[in-house]
């Protein structure tokens, strides 16, 4: 992977001070790359502070964004938005619009700062941004900012470089995106995890921190999801699991618990789509997630359907409905995207 680093290189060096974003509900790659971002900052001696829409799940926690504590909007809007304000240069990550950081999109909008885009989504907001790194064929986000510092004057290509724990935020982002090397593994996916173990990153390890690392409770929801709350359409080969405010509150769900779930129906030979649609009362919609096996695209289901987008094989949106009118929702929406 050979990427133009030269005008994002220049960029860091002139700021003052570094804003660094992702995305709402921050999940291992939005996570790894923000800490890896912030780490790699640090290590330049430059000023800068992590911000996130909301907050780390507790699995995430045990990354370092830089020795910084991330300031989480939610919990501190208004210092949030001020230490936006103040920054010099924005660097927003695995989000493909800057609406995807929700409360913070109008900041990062109307700042007069520099901006910079590092994500892997397809058909990201370009127009927001004076620097972009899009790179749909890889993996993760944690991916591209891995071979982005690779090529940075100062790493030079050696991953020994690499502080150890930017090292395992990279890592961890890759791994929780690809659902532990399951999907959209490409050659400089592997190529990159070996470096990144040659460095000394504890793949084992990591995979109990973060991926057997769970409470009792979340396998309690997922038994009652999968027996009690999932609908099954053979016609189609799809699935579609409900998780109700009631059922949240009642198994002490917390944000991050379903993380991997609406990956589990696909294990089933015939099912080609599996939806989990979660209700946030507050927020007064049903949030949508996607997943398909190859030849069956949810990312345009979920751009005609859900309000949303992301990849071939997994995407979101989502929908203004009680979650009881889901379910038929759902049936129609494949009725007519597979005619
Ligand atoms: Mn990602």
């Amino acid at each position: 992977m050979r990427y133009d680093i030269s005008a994002f290189d220049k960029m860091i060096s002139r700021a003052k001070r570094i804003a660094v974003f992702s995305h709402l509900n921050p999940d291992g790659d939005a996570v790894g790359s923000l800490c890896a971002c912030c780490t790699y900052l640090a290590s330049r001696g430059k000023d800068f502070v992590p911000i996130l829409p909301n907050a780390v799940p507790d699995f995430l926690k045990f990354l370092s964004a830089g020795g910084r504590p991330i300031v989480v909007c939610e919990e501190d809007s208004q210092r949030a938005k001020d230490l936006a304000a103040g920054a010099d240069l924005l660097i927003c990550l695995d989000v493909s619009s800057p609406s995807r950081t929700e409360y913070l999109e109008e900041s990062i909008v109307s700042s007069k700062a520099a901006k910079v885009l590092i994500d892997h989504h397809i058909q990201p907001s370009r127009e927001f941004f004076d620097l972009v790194y899009s790179e749909p064929e890889i993996s993760s986000t944690c991916e591209l900012l891995f071979w982005l510092l690779m090529a940075m004057p100062d790493i030079g290509g050696d991953v020994n470089r690499l502080s150890m724990s930017c090292a395992e935020a990279l890592y961890t982002g890759m791994m929780t995106d690809t659902n532990n090397f399951s999907n959209s593994v490409v050659p400089s996916t592997f190529e990159m995890a070996a470096r990144l173990i040659a460095r000394g990153v504890d793949k084992i390890g990591l995979q109990y921190k973060v991926l057997n690392s769970y409470n009792m409770s979340r396998l309690r929801l997922l038994g009652r999801l999968v027996n009690d709350c999932m609908h099954v359409f053979p016609q189609h080969g799809a699935t579609c699991m409900l998780l109700s405010e009631e059922d949240k509150c009642r198994l002490g769900f917390r944000p991050g618990d379903t993380e991997g779930f609406v990956n589990i129906p696909l294990q089933v030979a015939d099912v080609r789509i599996s939806g989990i649609f979660t209700e946030d009362k507050e927020g007064g919609y049903v949030r949508v997630s996607l997943r398909s096996k190859r030849g069956t695209d949810v990312n345009t289901l979920a751009r005609r359907f859900f309000n949303g987008g992301g990849h071939e094989n997994a995407a979101g949106g989502r929908i203004y409905m009680p979650l009881s009118e889901v379910p038929a929702y759902f049936l129609s929406a494949l009725d007519q995207y597979f005619g």
